[in-house]
């Protein structure tokens, strides 16, 4: 715990798609890990790093507030975030990791008519990236058009009436396309990232040491 200063903290997501392939990085990095009881964190073996296991959307503001060390999350969660305006001034130092990627898209009813980011003057978004969505349309001059925030079934809000295009994750298209939707545009490419520091004396050690293991995986992976 915390009374641990000598044992370095890295924040993952507990369970879901994220974590999958989390602990499979971890796994291909040589390091194991023994499940604490109250599955709070989980101890690793070979480093004397704490692995807490939370939901992805807390793990950017757990890295900020320095209540963990060290974070791997989607670019989507960490940048949303970040645009927010929720990670005050301590934005940590970024390492991309090359899985989990997906897409943030903006989609439409199949039978709407789209040409250029104009054409999305007036609607309303539902999404659960507010930040990232709003941005993207005052950069590219969109007129009247506000973000209606959902936290899931996004793509079912065209057909409820709540709203006239949504923006979400995309992997596959599959979800858009049973819901008769389709892309627009494309506003943020995602991946995982290694997010934390600068740190200094023994967690930076510890750190560096995890992030050497994190490359020779990526580099045997090219
Ligand atoms: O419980 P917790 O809050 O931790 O998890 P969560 O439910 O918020 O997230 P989770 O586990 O679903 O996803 C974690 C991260 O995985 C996301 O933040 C992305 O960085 C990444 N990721 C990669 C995805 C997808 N691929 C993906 N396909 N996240 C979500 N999806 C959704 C997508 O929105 C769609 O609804 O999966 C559905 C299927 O996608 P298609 O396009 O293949 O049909
Ligand atoms: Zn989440």
């Amino acid at each position: 715990g915390s009374d641990q200063p000598d044992r370095l903290r890295l924040a993952v997501q507990k369970k879901g798609r994220l974590a999958d392939d989390t602990f499979d990085l971890l796994k291909k990095c040589g390091l194991t890990m023994s499940q604490s009881k109250n599955r709070l964190y989980a101890r690793v073996e070979q480093l004397p790093i704490d692995i807490l296991l939370v939901r992805d959307d807390d793990i950017p503001a757990l890295v900020a507030g320095g209540a963990s060390d060290l974070g791997i999350v989607g670019g989507n969660v960490f940048e949303e975030e970040r645009a927010a305006g929720r990670l005050g001034d301590n934005v940590p130092m970024v390492v991309p990791l090359g899985f989990s990627k997906c897409r943030l898209c903006i989609a439409l009813p199949k039978e709407t008519i789209y040409s250029a980011p104009k054409d999305m003057a007036g609607m309303r978004i539902a999404t659960s990236y507010p930040a990232l969505t709003e941005a993207w349309l005052n950069e590219n001059g969109v007129e009247g058009a506000r973000t209606v925030v959902m936290n899931g079934a996004h793509e079912i809000a065209p057909r409820l009436g709540v709203a006239d295009a949504v923006c979400d994750i995309v992997s596959t298209g599959g979800t858009l396309d049973a819901n008769g939707l389709a892309v627009a545009e494309t506003i943020y490419r995602s991946e995982a990232l290694f997010i934390g520091g600068p740190l200094d004396g023994r967690k930076a050690e510890i750190a560096e040491a995890l992030r050497l293991r994190i490359e020779g995986v990526q580099r045997s992976a090219d």
